[in-house]
């Protein structure tokens, strides 16, 4: 059963959660897939992923309460280092990725909207980290992320009450980029990748290692990461293709990924 698909569409892929009769919850099977089909994407043919749900109510309405709801404190431990593992693959995958939020992101699927670099929502999207009433902490990265994209006093009142917020909301406090009415979602998104898709891909991936990497350290390191990185962009074809176009007054050609 395929708890998760990846379709290509020219230089995006679209990454689905599908597991639709349980508002795609996450249990360790589709964990396990969502590992698998990160491996699959090639960052030479595939230069921004988007992630999103399968059906119309849910992006991923949280780990799996049934399954969770009978582990012991080994097999907690355990349940969390696999969903942290893979959601920070997801976070260091080398290309940009985009979350489409089409419904439910709570507990877990707020967290795996987080480990994207964007968040884009529909209207009926909902975020939340619920798990205080369910006795329990974010498990998957939920405490760091959050506190890292809206500021520690927003990530502990909404940790804390355990309250959702809707779109709107979302968008104020920074947590989402975009909001748009449920059937223009996708097309957004796809409007978005092919436009990361359109530019410089070996630039791109420096910069999400330079935000990423700089974003946990001090600032003269971070300036040195970014002073590597800008310094690697001289050794490819496309930085000399654009800026030689550029010269001459014309388009440069398409990006080669060289
Ligand atoms: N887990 C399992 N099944 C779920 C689910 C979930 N998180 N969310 C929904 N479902 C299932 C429902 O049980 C129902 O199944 P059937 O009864 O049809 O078999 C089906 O999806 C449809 O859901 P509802 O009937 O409830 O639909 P409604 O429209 O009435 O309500 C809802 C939608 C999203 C408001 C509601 O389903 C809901 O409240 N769901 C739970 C949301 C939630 O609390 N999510 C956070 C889960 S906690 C850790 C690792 C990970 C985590 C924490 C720690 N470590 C190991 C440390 C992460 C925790 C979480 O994510």
């Amino acid at each position: 059963m395929a708890f998760v698909e990846l379709e290509k569409k020219g230089l995006i892929g679209v990454l689905t959660i599908n597991r639709p009769e349980a508002l795609n919850a996450l249990n360790d099977q589709v964990i396990s897939q969502l590992s698998e089909v990160l491996d699959t994407v090639d960052p030479g043919e595939t230069r921004c992923l988007i992630v999103t749900g399968a059906g119309s109510k849910a992006f991923v309405a949280g780990a799996d309460i049934a399954q969770m709801s009978k582990l012991t404190k080994e097999e907690g431990t355990a349940f969390g280092k696999l969903g942290n593992d893979v959601f920070r693959k997801l976070e260091t995958l080398p290309i940009p990725t985009i979350a489409a939020v089409n419904g439910f992101a709570l507990g877990g699927g707020c967290e795996l909207s987080m480990s994207c670099d964007i968040r884009l929502a529909s209207e009926t999207a909902v975020f939340g980290q619920p798990e205080v009433g369910l006795g329990i902490t974010p498990g998957f990265g939920g405490t760091q992320r959050m506190a890292r994209l809206v500021g520690p006093g927003k990530a502990k009142e909404l940790i804390y009450t355990a309250r959702n917020i809707k779109a709107p909301e979302a968008l104020a406090i920074g947590l989402v980029q975009a909001v748009y009415p449920a059937e223009e979602l996708m097309a957004e998104a796809e409007k978005m990748a092919n436009r990361i898709a359109g530019n410089a891909p070996i630039a791109i991936r420096a910069c999400k290692k330079a935000i990423n990497d700089g974003l946990q350290t001090d600032m003269d390191k971070a300036v040195e990461i970014e002073e590597e990185l800008f310094g690697s962009c001289f050794d490819t074809a496309d930085q000399k293709n654009a800026m030689t176009a550029f010269l001459e007054k014309r388009k440069h050609d398409p990006f080669e990924n060289k």
